[in-house]
């Protein structure tokens, strides 16, 4: 077996928002191909790794080709010959050959489609799914319980909502095809009763429903009756999550939310409310990422029975989470390749996560492709929970098919009800 790095080559292809992305291709000498492609956030943290894109006049400032020919240049010629089996070591060189602390340099979309990309070599070389190449951080491998966003708002839907991401979470089932089937029939039943109310059935970037409503309480509302109209159980088999994404709504130290200005000891009260009426399991950015503050007390609260993501508070960088970890802030991590930059360095993070009892949230962004990387990532660290959005729209579909392959692989009953969430 020939296991050197023959070629790398990138090209830009579209993102689910029409904003070009970048697609790296890594040939060995034995002519294995891996390819990748790397998503991109709208909602981002401010601390996220530096995706690079020209700011010239084309695609209005959006293109990605310096990223494209770092990867062609400098990255090239320090990756050809390297052991495409070697993921420390390409990922070391990446890091290396970038020299900052965000990868400003070379940019991290064009690290990470590399980074991506010889890790899919390396399985079809040595002829292995991809996500038997992860470590088991939580587990052997294993399905995850699907959050899939049903509702949109925030900054991925032009309507009036302001929370982003109201979840549906799936869990009391035996395997993960009729979770996934339980999510699906309930989307349907939320469309049919949009529909009804004349409320508008139109989608936003990650599948979800985005009509106007004037309360999370009414959207809350509403998916319960979906869920009961559909002939599932709210809170007995089938609960709700939130990614408040309040980062994009806190100014001057104020959460402008639905009308309201409040504090931060307000903000967490009137999510811990949230938690006391609705089954909500988990709730991702309740509070701001730089509200250090507000996170302890949200934490201290309801840490114990609700789980609460990091995911502009953590951005999957270690660092950050082990501040988390010593200010006692939150007990979950989101993890976003894209947020750190290469395939260990997301790894790392989640054994960080795993060592500290954190669970970690496998997600997609809202700009994606047809990479369905993360399915094999959450498998194969078994980390139990996925969120990739509503079973519509192909960009989302591609993660829930590829995890119905893989179910009939590893066998659907390898249903991860362990480390999905803290309930
Ligand atoms: C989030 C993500 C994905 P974005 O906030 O969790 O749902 O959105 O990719 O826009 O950051
Ligand atoms: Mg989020």
């Amino acid at each position: 077996m020939n296991k050197k790095i023959k070629s790398i080559s990138a090209r830009h292809i579209l993102d689910s928002r029409a904003n070009p992305t970048i697609e790296v291709e890594i040939i060995t000498d034995d002519n294995t191909l891996g390819r990748a492609a790397v998503p991109s956030g709208a909602s981002t943290g401010a601390l996220e790794a530096h995706e690079l894109r020209d700011n010239d006049s084309s695609f209005n400032g959006k293109g990605v080709n310096k990223a494209i020919e770092n990867v062609k240049t400098t990255i090239s010629k320090s990756l050809v010959g390297i052991d495409v089996t070697d993921q420390n070591e390409i990922d070391k060189t990446l890091i290396e050959l970038d020299g900052t602390d965000n990868k400003n340099n070379l940019g991290a979309n064009a690290i990470l489609a590399v980074s991506m990309a010889s890790m899919r070599a390396s399985a079809n070389l040595q002829s292995k799914q991809l996500f038997e190449l992860f470590p088991n951080i939580y587990g052997q491998p294993s399905l995850p319980v699907p959050f899939m966003n049903i509702l949109n708002g925030g900054a991925h839907a032009d309507n009036s909502v302001d929370i982003q991401e109201f979840m549906i979470v799936p869990f009391g089932f035996e395997t993960f095809d009729n979770s996934l089937k339980a999510g699906v029939e309930i989307y349907h039943t939320l469309k049919k009763r949009l529909k009804t109310n004349k409320l508008s059935t139109n989608v936003g970037d990650e599948g979800g429903f985005a009509p106007n409503f004037s309360s999370s309480k009414e959207i809350l509302d509403e998916i319960m009756q979906s869920i009961s109209e559909a002939g599932y159980d709210p809170g007995v088999n089938v609960s709700l999550a939130l990614d408040v994404a309040s980062s994009e709504f806190f100014e001057d130290s104020f959460y402008k939310i639905e009308g309201n200005q409040l504090n931060s000891i307000e903000m967490a009260d009137y999510l811990i409310d949230l938690t006391t009426k609705y089954p909500i399991i988990s709730i991702e950015d309740g509070l701001a990422e730089d509200d250090w503050d507000g996170w302890n007390y949200l934490t201290d609260k309801i840490g114990k029975n609700i789980q609460l993501v990091g995911d502009d508070l953590f951005v999957t960088q270690e660092k950050i989470l082990q501040k988390g970890i010593d200010d006692k802030c939150a007990n979950s991590i989101l993890v976003k390749v894209n947020q750190v930059g290469s395939v260990t360095e997301t790894i790392n993070t989640m054994m960080l996560a795993k060592e500290n009892r954190y669970t970690s949230v496998i997600s997609h962004r809202s700009g994606e492709t047809e990479d369905t990387f993360i399915s094999h990532l959450c498998v194969g660290t078994s980390s139990g929970q996925i969120k990739t959005g509503a079973p519509a729209r192909s960009e989302r579909t591609a993660k829930y098919n590829e995890l119905l392959r893989i179910g009939e692989l590893v066998g659907f009953e390898k249903f991860n009800l362990q480390n999905w969430g803290h309930v």
